[in-house]
């Protein structure tokens, strides 16, 4: 049930992180994997970085905050892998600054790449699936999409939505056979996060690090890999009535006070 042989997945912002290790999952059991970028530097270091690995993934430049770029990026897949079956809303980017010092400008990019390209992309690969009656559409969130904290009020605000368009995503085209799911990482380490685990000048570990730590049961920053078997349950049969939900992925620290200090 967790073979993805003769499926095509499009993961969104998979030139590295989160949705590289996603987009591997996927390639290992059977899926023919898109994936998408705005850098071309990025582009040619992740087409390497995949055949390094001995992993064959179709990269294509895209900003998914454009919905002209999205619509040519997902005609060229389905004209040269087929009808996108599996779509991992995975592109995203985080500002951390203080609220009454983010600029309206600053608070709407965060919102257009983190929540409006799901609904763009989404909407984009909705008639594919509703046409198969069969589609699985996974929307990364994250622990914001539960939890404030100071500084990421565009990305707790995207993350948040993320969350409900899953729902409603959920709602409108379960009908179809499609479901609508949220993968909800918890603190990973990747170059999102890097400057949240940078040593202190005298090589003291960051008081971030040592606040996850403290905050996470099983005492460590989560990593790529552990989002792997997640987003293969969530794009396989095995999930095919499992709708709505919101699978976090943590480590357990949305079910933990934290430890004492
Ligand atoms: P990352 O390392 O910063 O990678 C982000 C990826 O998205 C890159 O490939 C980037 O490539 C691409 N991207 C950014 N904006 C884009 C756009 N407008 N159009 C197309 N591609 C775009 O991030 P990550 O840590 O892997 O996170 C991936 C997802 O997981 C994000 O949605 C993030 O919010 C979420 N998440 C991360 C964590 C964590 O702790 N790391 C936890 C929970 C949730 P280009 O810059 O070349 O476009
Ligand atoms: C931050 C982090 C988090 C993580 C993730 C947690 O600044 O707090 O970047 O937002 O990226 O979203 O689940």
């Amino acid at each position: 049930m967790y073979d993805l042989n003769g499926k095509v997945a499009l993961v969104t912002g998979a030139a590295y992180g989160i949705g590289f290790a996603i987009a591997e999952a996927y390639i290992r059991a059977g899926a023919k994997v898109a994936f998408n970028c705005r850098s071309q530097e990025h582009m040619d270091k992740a087409l390497e970085d995949y055949k390094a690995k001995g992993l064959e993934a179709h990269g294509y430049i895209c900003d998914v905050t454009k919905e002209d770029q999205v619509a040519k990026m997902v005609s060229d897949i389905e004209k040269e892998l087929g009808t996108i079956d599996i779509l991992v809303n995975n592109a995203g980017v985080i500002k951390r600054i203080p609220m009454t010092e983010m600029t309206l400008e600053e608070f709407n990019e965060v919102i257009n790449i983190d929540l409006s390209s799901a609904f763009i992309t989404s909407k984009a690969v909705l008639p594919g699936m509703v046409e198969k009656r069969a589609g699985k559409i996974i929307n990364i969130c994250s622990m914001m999409s539960e939890l404030g904290r100071e500084t990421v009020s565009a990305y707790a605000a995207a993350k948040g939505g993320l969350k409900m368009l899953t729902k409603n995503i959920c709602a409108e085209y379960g009908q179809y056979n499609i479901q609508c799911n949220g993968l909800g990482p918890g603190y990973i380490a990747t170059p999102q996060t890097a400057p949240l685990r940078e040593k202190q000048a005298d090589g003291s570990p960051h008081p971030f690090d040592s606040f996850i730590l403290a905050k996470t049961p099983q005492n460590r920053w989560g990593t790529p890999e552990d989002l792997m078997g997640p987003a293969l349950f969530l794009a396989s049969n095995a999930s095919d009535f499992v709708n709505g939900q919101i699978l976090y992925v943590d480590g357990g620290i949305l079910a933990y006070i934290g430890k004492q200090p």
